[in-house]
């Protein structure tokens, strides 16, 4: 057997950027999914020769490596029990919880680990396999916490860098995990750790200093002998194609379809809207809580002011999940049964994924876009608003707590926890002055444009390129 084709630039995500689609006559094919991650590494893989090392998304034997969109896949095999204990369980049901604050509690399960380790060895091994002598590896996410440390130990010549996606947590909540000692060391086997936020970079740090004796000097941690590595962690924040969702936005099919929209909603003054995965840590009870209210105060009433909530069904084998679906629709059918006048809808509750082109038509159509997370890493959905509204109107509500806060900041920004304030906030986007909102609208879009997804990937690989020192000054963006 030929050993496998060898890459210089290699990402490592959980999953694979395709999605397997069955034709009407059956036969199977693959289509890249058009996630921002897969955006962002586009031009990368183009100009340096790329493979992408995943899951393809089915329990069972993996495909044989292939090639889609000039990308070279690399399929990684998971049993239907390793996506229970791997995915569904160490990543979504014990990693999640505690690294969004535990806003559900976490559940610890010897055998979920031992399963993310071998998975992780895995994917390891499947990466060394492919890389190219001195090869620049990206390992992405929560999912892969051990595969930095695996990996330099199978090839120390590799040039290693990780980006977490979703927030760190504090010290005190890390220090819960009853495999601390083993993630840290697993991540600390990088060049480079990015995060979301500076706040992000600090509590890996400080967890890191505190719980495996490592010395920190400013954003550079140095390990202890025998290897006397130094390690960079610095904040990267991710952004989105704004210039590809400004023409977007821009093209006259999504022109039309946002007026569509608008209309079979009965052109209400006021169109309000939500997106998010049905996921706890969005804060999609807050914000029902809040517009009940508001509802049955009397300050909002359909037709005239009309609320679109979309929730992307997700995870929907964990208990958490799906307890908080029950919660959600019940909480919308009670709103809607006690405001809903005939002929009148106070909330339209949607449970499924759209084409990209029509979530651009819906963010160009809504007046007042809500984004209230309890805890959120950075929240693309905030950005893709901002770079759709071509015309500077719209208005954002935005969580504090979000990573989009950080560079965000002209957004009516709210704290999802203090309904009464969370009230009031969504009042003061939807009747302040046209040209105060327009103000702030233009500072966001400034902010969004730029720094974008190229940006962000650029950024992150200059600083995996001079870990670990920061890139020389003029180098970075
Ligand atoms: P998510 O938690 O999934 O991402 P988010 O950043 O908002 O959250 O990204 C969701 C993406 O899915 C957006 O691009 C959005 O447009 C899309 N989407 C949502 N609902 C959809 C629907 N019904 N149909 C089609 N598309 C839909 C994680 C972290 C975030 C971090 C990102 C990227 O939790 O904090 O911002 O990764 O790093």
């Amino acid at each position: 057997m030929s050993s496998p084709e060898q890459f210089e630039f290699v990402v490592v995500a959980n999953r694979l950027p395709v999605d397997r689609v069955v034709d009407p006559d059956g036969t199977t094919q693959w289509r890249t999914s058009p996630g921002g991650l897969v955006t962002a590494m586009e031009a990368v893989m183009r100009v340096s020769d790329g493979a992408w090392v995943g899951w393809a998304g089915q329990p069972g034997d993996a495909p044989a490596p292939f090639d889609e969109d000039e990308i070279h896949l690399v399929p990684v095999p998971l049993s239907a029990e390793e996506v229970r204990d791997y995915y569904e369980g160490f990543c979504n049901d014990t990693i999640w919880p505690i690294y969004h604050d535990v806003i559900v509690s976490a559940t610890f399960r010897r055998t979920w680990w031992s399963t993310y380790e071998r998975v992780n060895r895995r994917f390891a091994e499947a990466t060394a396999a492919v890389a190219a002598p001195g090869a620049t590896i990206w390992v992405q996410d929560y999912q892969l916490q051990l595969v930095p440390a695996m990996l330099r130990e199978l090839r120390p010549d590799l040039r290693i860098g990780w980006f977490n996606h979703i927030p760190f947590p504090a010290v005190e909540l890390f220090a819960q995990l009853p495999w601390r000692g083993h993630i840290l060391r697993g991540l600390l086997g990088a060049d480079f750790l990015g995060f979301q936020r500076a706040d992000d970079a600090a509590n890996f740090r400080r967890s890191a200093a505190r719980l495996a004796g490592v010395e920190v000097e400013g954003e550079v941690l140095s390990l202890g002998e025998p290897d006397g590595r130094r390690v960079r962690a610095a904040a990267v924040p991710i952004s989105v194609d704004s210039r590809q969702l400004d023409q977007m936005a821009r093209s006259e099919s999504v022109q039309r379809r946002a007026a569509e929209i608008r209309h079979s909603l009965g052109d209400p003054e006021c169109l309000i809207l939500g997106v998010d995965r049905l996921d706890y840590t969005k804060g999609i009870r807050h914000r029902l809580k809040a517009y009940g209210e508001l509802l049955a105060g009397g300050e909002v009433a359909p037709p005239r002011t009309t609320f679109v909530q979309i929730a992307t069904p997700s995870r929907e084998r964990v208990e958490a999940y799906r307890n908080l679906r029950e919660q959600v629709e019940g909480k919308v059918g009670r709103l809607n049964g006690d405001h809903s006048p005939i002929g009148t809808t106070a909330i339209h509750y949607i449970h499924r994924s759209h084409p990209r082109q029509d979530m651009a038509a819906l963010f160009l159509a809504a007046d007042v876009m809500l984004v209230t997370p309890l805890r959120d890493g950075m929240n693309l959905v905030a950005k893709e608003y901002v770079a759709c509204q071509v015309d500077e109107g719209g208005a954002l509500v935005l969580s504090e707590f979000t990573g989009a806060a950080e560079e965000l900041g002209d957004a009516y920004l709210c704290n999802p926890h203090d309904i009464e304030g969370l009230k009031q906030t969504i009042l003061q986007a939807i009747t302040d002055d046209p040209e105060e909102k327009r103000r702030r609208m233009r500072a966001l879009r400034e902010a969004v444009v730029e720094n974008d997804v190229h940006t962000w990937s650029r950024t992150f690989l200059q600083a995996l390129e001079h870990a670990p020192e920061p890139p020389p000054a003029g180098d970075e963006d």
